[in-house]
């Protein structure tokens, strides 16, 4: 179990206050890692920080916007003088608008590659160099479905996963060398506050992930802890540029459920 041990490393997941990144937090914290997580609303940080002490959890919290390369500097550099260089960092933040093209404004569209696809560059560029000096570090990049799946009114946020997923290996040519490993997480449909709208009864979607997931359920935030475990630890050394799937089987299913009387 050594492999899976991260006892002494400092892992940054953005936008870890709830969600999928609260999850992925404590499942590093529950290995040995020193969670930080950001996040841009103070209220949201001050919430979560209770939550992670409710779990015996003394995560470092702070305030920055991951779009912004100053805001950024400031907040990597809080990190790295409070708690330590970090060694594994978690491109989790981001958002999603589904709005179908003609009429998605253009500011909407930048907004969503901002926060996805250029925020990732801008924090992995900035915690980058520490790993190279210190012999190593763990990337894991939260891609998607949609990282090469297209659907209707997901424009946006679809380029920008499509986008992260190549990035990924774009970092994995140029940082492997220096020991780094850069891995893509893709969960398939997961029940937070991002697919509320389209998780309800009766909607539609929720009956197409409910009918095309042979496990049959929505997944849960924590269902992508082993992954995220796997990936910022020593168990994954030499795993680099990859995507990991944990969608419940939805991408293995060409999309039909056989009834009982199909023969
Ligand atoms: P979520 O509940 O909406 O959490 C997203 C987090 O990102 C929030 O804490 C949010 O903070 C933060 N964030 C947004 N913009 C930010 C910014 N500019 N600076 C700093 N933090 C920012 O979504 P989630 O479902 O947990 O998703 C987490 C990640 O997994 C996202 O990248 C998402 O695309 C990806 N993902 C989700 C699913 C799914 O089915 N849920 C599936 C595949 C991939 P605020 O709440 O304060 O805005
Ligand atoms: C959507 C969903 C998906 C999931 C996830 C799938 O509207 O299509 O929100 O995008 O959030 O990204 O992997």
């Amino acid at each position: 179990m050594k492999l899976f041990d991260l006892t002494g490393k400092v892992a940054l997941v953005t936008g870890g206050t709830h969600g999928i990144g609260m999850a992925i937090a404590k499942a590093l914290a529950a290995s040995g890692a020193k969670i930080c997580v950001n996040d841009i609303c103070d209220e949201r940080l001050a919430d979560c920080k209770k939550a992670y002490a409710d779990s015996g959890i003394d995560a470092y919290v702070i305030r920055f916007d991951v779009t912004q390369e100053d805001d950024v500097d400031q907040g990597i550099g809080a990190i790295e003088s409070e708690v330590g260089p970090i060694d594994i960092l978690v491109n989790n933040a981001g958002i999603i608008k589904r709005v179908p093209i003609l009429d998605m404004p253009v500011a909407d569209f930048r907004q969503v590659i901002d926060i996805d696809l250029v925020a990732p560059f801008i924090i992995s560029k900035r915690v980058v160099p520490s790993m190279i000096r210190r012999g190593g570090g763990k990337i894991i990049n939260m891609c998607s479905m949609m990282s090469i799946y297209g659907r209707n009114s997901v424009s946006a946020y679809a380029s920008a996963k499509g986008g992260l997923k190549l990035l990924t290996a774009n970092m994995c040519c140029e940082w492997a060398k220096h020991n780094i490993q850069i891995n893509g997480i893709a969960p398939g449909y997961i029940a937070t506050s991002q697919t509320e709208a389209i998780r309800v009864n009766g909607h539609p979607f929720n009956h197409l992930v409910m009918t095309r997931t042979p496990a049959g359920r929505w997944g849960d935030p924590e269902d992508l802890a082993g992954a995220a475990i796997f990936l910022a630890s020593s168990a994954s050394q030499y795993v680099n540029g990859h995507l990991l799937f944990v969608d419940g089987g939805i991408l293995a299913n060409f999309g039909y459920v056989a009834g009982e009387n199909d023969r």
